[in-house]
């Protein structure tokens, strides 16, 4: 953007702000008396000293400078995207992922006109793609005030960003934000957030971190998206270091059985052929961790032809895998066979400067877990001569020893950094989890109902309501049980 055009942005903004901060300091109903400090979006009082002593999220008048390079269309306390002129691009893509969207779109319709997030204000975290701004406006329709960051420094897309952005919506995110990734979430604190929604617990680490009195007073409840976050909640909670109450997404049914599993399986192979467009058929490929991701990358790569090498170290994981007739052995084996890895564990290191070693010349590695700290890059510098970029997100390391490895999007994961995520239509279901989640934190919270500072579980009807509106939107039906039926499978006495 030139300079000249920032400017204006920048003095607009200056004149937005007030707006901003006026709109920002609608307060829920103080129901429980839990949000009883001062009223204005930066958390401090009129004399800007807050009155409980408590840690406070960052002042708006007070924005330190973002360290990122480039452009940016920025209007501050607001939005900050890479360009706003993308806006009608960004656009028609949630159009088309709302049109593939319809349980999402559903519960839109049925709560928009009862408004049971007004008052709310909701600060997320999560890949801004597509699929999440049919969220984000959602949240938005049933009158939440929302603030929103990426997850992932390679997974938002600018035109959706800009859409949002232009949408009125309050997002800070850009494709490529490896400097400012927590500047970006810090700026959605800034909205006094009482529900917070994550993937991958970024923005709950950083909330419980760095404002703990607030996490403890000021936030109703959370929600966690992802297999890696849910891991460290439970680490948190069990530490007794969780603050408010979270709901665990991921485990819905609805959620890890498809999102997982479909979502993944498909993206991921989505992901490495948009980066490579290799041939999958006839290559050993091997996917580290047999959980729900793995098992829908191996599926799909099998489905494309390759033989599938699981490395694993939970035993019944990977009995699943020699049961779908894969090969089972150590990473260490697999190393010297695969053509191509995806690592799909949640842990990190598990391709380290051995097995590069040991790698065949052209090997592809990859990554689809949530972190990138499966593939240890540092320790591929180490034995590397020299490196390249061969198109984009796919680089060219040629070790010491003479071999050529290719690196797909850094190592980060390659459904989203490559690809566009997961399809419109799973996201569908684990997006409805997400918005019926927060429903619930907000009918407990105006109900007065404290819920307990733990990760929860996703009520059983949830699910059941989400899979048999999927069911009904995919014009499918299915059968019920008769009286008959039903006494027969409670029946303790019932046999042969
Ligand atoms: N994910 N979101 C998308 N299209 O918006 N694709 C994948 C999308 C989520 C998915 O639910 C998974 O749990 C998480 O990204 C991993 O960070």
């Amino acid at each position: 953007m030139a300079t000249a055009t920032k400017k204006a942005m920048a003095k607009k903004a200056a004149k937005a702000a007030p707006k901003a901060v006026a709109k920002a300091a609608a307060k829920p109903a103080a129901k429980n008396g839990v949000h009883k400090n001062g009223t204005r979006t930066n958390g401090a009082t009129t004399n800007g000293v807050h009155k409980n002593g408590a840690s406070k999220p960052a002042a708006k008048t007070a924005i330190p400078p973002k360290k990122g390079k480039g452009s940016f269309s920025e209007v501050p306390g607001k939005y900050c995207v890479r360009d706003i002129s993308l806006a009608e691009e960004g656009r028609k893509l949630i159009q088309w992922a709302e049109s593939r969207m319809p349980v999402l779109m559903h519960l839109r319709d049925k709560y928009k006109k009862s408004q049971p997030l007004k008052g709310l204000r909701l600060a997320g975290s999560l890949h801004v793609t597509k699929e999440t701004a049919v969220l984000v406006e959602t949240f938005a329709a049933l009158g939440a005030e929302v603030s929103w960051s990426g997850c992932n420094p390679l997974s938002t897309s600018d035109p959706v960003a800009a859409a949002l952005a232009k949408g009125g919506i309050s997002i800070f995110a850009w494709y490529g934000n490896h400097e400012d990734f927590y500047w970006c979430i810090e700026r959605t604190i800034d909205l006094k957030p009482n529900l917070t929604l994550d993937d991958g617990c970024d923005l709950i680490n950083t909330v419980h971190e760095k404002y703990a009195d607030y996490a403890r007073k000021e936030v109703i409840g959370g929600t966690e998206e992802t297999t890696t976050g849910v891991q460290r909640l439970r680490a948190r909670a069990g530490a007794g270091r969780l603050f408010y109450p979270v709901y665990a997404v991921n485990d819905a049914i609805t959620k890890w059985d498809f999102d997982n599993v479909y979502g993944t399986g498909q993206s991921t192979l989505d992901g490495i052929l948009r980066a490579t467009s290799v041939m999958f058929a006839g290559k050993n490929f091997v996917v580290a961790g047999h959980g729900h991701c793995g098992q829908g990358v191996a599926k799909r790569a099998k489905g494309m032809g390759s033989n599938i090498i699981i490395t694993e170290v939970k035993a019944t994981s990977a009995i699943k895998g020699v049961l779908e007739g894969y090969r089972v052995m150590t990473m260490d084996e697999a190393a010297k066979e695969g053509d191509i890895f995806c690592t799909a564990t949640g842990v990190k290191d598990i391709i380290r400067k051995k097995h590069f070693l040991s790698m065949k010349d052209g090997a592809i590695v990859c990554n689809t877990g949530h972190y990138d700290a499966e593939i240890n890059l540092k320790e591929l510098a180490e034995v590397t001569k020299s490196k390249r970029t061969i198109r984009e997100n796919c680089e060219e390391y040629t070790l010491k020893n003479g071999n050529k490895i290719y690196v797909l999007a850094e190592g980060r994961l390659v459904n989203l950094a490559a690809a566009e995520g997961h399809p419109s239509e799973v996201m569908d279901m684990s997006f409805s989890n997400q918005l019926m989640c927060h429903l619930e934190l907000a009918a407990a919270y105006k109900a007065g109902k404290k819920l307990p500072n733990q990760v929860l579980d996703i009520d059983p009807a949830q699910d059941e309501f989400i899979a048999e509106t999927k069911l009904r939107t995919m014009g499918m039906a299915m059968d019920k049980l008769t009286k008959d039926q039903l006494s027969y499978i409670n029946d303790y006495n019932a046999g042969t």
